[in-house]
C-alpha cells in the first residue's frame, strides 16, 4: 500500500517539476492530460502492459529500457520506435539499440487508443505510461505519468551517440547525466534501473579481457567467462539474481561485486557514488522514493509541443 506519506511526497514532487519546467518556458506536462479527450488511454495501456507480461514477464525490461532509449535520444518523443527508411536510418538500427525489445505491446496499445479517440494520445506518452505500468508489474513503485508529449518528427541513427555507453566510469556517467540535468543521487537511482532484464555478453565480455577491472567479483568473473567463452555475443545475462522482479538487489549485487556492465560496478568504485549504492542496498523504500523522482525528471526531457511534432497515427511511421 502507498501510505499518505508517499502521496503528499509524490504531489509535491510533480508540483516542483512542474513549476521547474513551466520556469524555463518549455511544454508543461499534467497528469491529467487525458481526462476529457481520451478518458480510458491510462487504463488501456495499463491493460495491454499486464496482458503483454503475463505471457512474457521478461518485457517489462524491455518497456523500461524503451523509455530510456526515447528521452535520451532528441527527448521522449517517440523517435525510437521510428522504423528506417529509404533515405533515412532511424535510431532503431544503431548499434547501441540492438535487443530493444516491446515495440509490439506499444503497437497494441496504440491501436486500442486509436480505435478509442483517433489521433488524441502520442506513441511518447504510451511508451511513458508503459515504463511505469511495467513497473509496477514487476513489484516496483508506481507514479504518476505527465502527459502531453507530442511525438517527434526526427529519428536518426546518428543521433544516438547521446545514449552512454557501458564503458563509462562513474565520473564520465556523472557528466553525461548532468548535461540532461540529472543529478548524482538520479544517476544512481535511474542506474537501478538495471534491477529488470539482462545484457548481452558484447556489452560487458571487454571487462575480462582487459582485466582493468578491480570491482569486479573472481567468482563473478568465473562465471562471466564461462557463459560468454564461445564468443556468442548474444547469449545474456542477467543483471541481479531477480531479473523480472522489481527490487534492491541491483546494489547488493555491486556491493559484492555482482555489477555486470563496467557502468554499473562502477558506481560502487567511486566515492562519489558508493555511498547512494549502499543506503539503496539497505533501504528499498529510499530507492523507490528517489528512481520515482527520477523517472518523472526522465520523461520530462525535451518533450515537444504542438508546433514541434505531433500525434504518429503509427508508431512506427512518420505521419
Ligand atoms: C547509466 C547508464 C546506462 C548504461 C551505460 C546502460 C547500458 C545498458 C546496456 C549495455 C544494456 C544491455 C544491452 C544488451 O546487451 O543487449 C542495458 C539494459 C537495460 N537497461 Fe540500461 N543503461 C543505463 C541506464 C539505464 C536507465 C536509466 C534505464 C531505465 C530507466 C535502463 C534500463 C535498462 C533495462 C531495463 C535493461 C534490460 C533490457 C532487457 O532485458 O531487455 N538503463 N543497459
Ligand atoms: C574516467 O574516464 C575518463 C574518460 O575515459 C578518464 O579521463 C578519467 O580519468 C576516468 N576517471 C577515473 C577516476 O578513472
Ligand atoms: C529492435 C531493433 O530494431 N533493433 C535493431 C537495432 O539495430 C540493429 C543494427 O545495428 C538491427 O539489426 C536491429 O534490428
Amino acid at each position: 500500500m502507498v501510505s499518505f506519506k508517499q502521496i503528499a511526497a509524490l504531489l509535491l514532487l510533480s508540483f516542483e517539476v512542474l513549476i521547474n519546467v513551466a520556469s524555463y518556458g518549455v511544454l508543461a506536462l499534467t497528469v491529467d492530460y487525458y481526462t476529457m479527450h481520451c478518458p480510458f488511454a491510462e487504463m488501456t495501456v495499463r491493460m495491454t502492459v499486464n496482458q503483454a507480461m503475463q505471457i512474457d514477464p521478461t518485457l517489462a525490461a524491455g518497456l523500461l529500457r524503451l523509455h530510456f532509449h526515447d528521452c535520451f535520444v532528441e527527448g521522449c518523443d517517440g523517435s525510437v520506435l521510428i522504423e528506417s527508411t529509404e533515405d533515412n536510418t532511424a535510431e532503431k538500427d544503431s548499434p547501441a539499440n540492438q535487443s530493444l525489445r516491446g515495440f509490439e505491446v506499444i503497437d497494441q496499445a496504440k491501436r486500442l487508443t486509436e480505435m478509442q479517440c483517433p489521433g488524441v494520445v502520442s506513441c511518447a506518452d504510451i511508451v511513458a505510461m508503459a515504463a511505469r505500468d511495467a513497473v509496477v508489474w514487476a513489484g516496483g513503485p508506481y507514479y504518476n505519468v505527465q502527459k502531453g508529449r507530442k511525438d517527434g518528427l526526427r529519428s536518426r541513427i546518428e543521433d544516438t551517440v547521446e545514449l552512454p555507453s557501458p564503458t563509462l566510469n562513474s565520473t564520465s556517467l556523472v557528466s553525461v547525466f548532468g548535461q540532461h540535468g540529472f543529478t548524482v543521487q538520479d544517476l544512481v537511482a535511474l542506474s537501478g534501473a538495471h534491477t529488470l532484464g539482462v545484457a548481452r555478453c558484447a556489452s560487458f565480455k571487454d571487462r575480462l579481457i582487459s582485466n582493468s577491472d578491480p570491482g569486479m567479483n573472481p567468482n563473478f568473473a568465473r562465471m562471466v567467462s564461462r557463459r560468454c567463452s564461445d564468443g556468442d555475443d548474444d547469449t545474456t545475462m542477467s543483471f541481479d539474481w531477480t531479473k523480472n522482479y522489481f527490487d534492491n538487489s541491483y546494489f547488493r549485487a555491486l556491493q559484492r561485486g555482482f555489477g555486470l556492465l563496467a557502468s554499473d560496478q562502477t558506481l560502487f568504485m567511486d566515492a562519489q557514488t558508493r555511498g547512494l549504492v549502499d543506503v539503496y542496498a539497505m533501504n528499498q523504500a529510499r530507492f523507490f522514493i528517489d528512481f520515482q523522482q527520477a523517472m518523472l525528471k526522465m520523461g520530462n526531457i525535451d518533450v515537444k509541443d504542438a508546433h514541434q511534432g505531433n500525434v504518429r497515427l503509427n508508431c512506427r511511421k512518420l505521419n
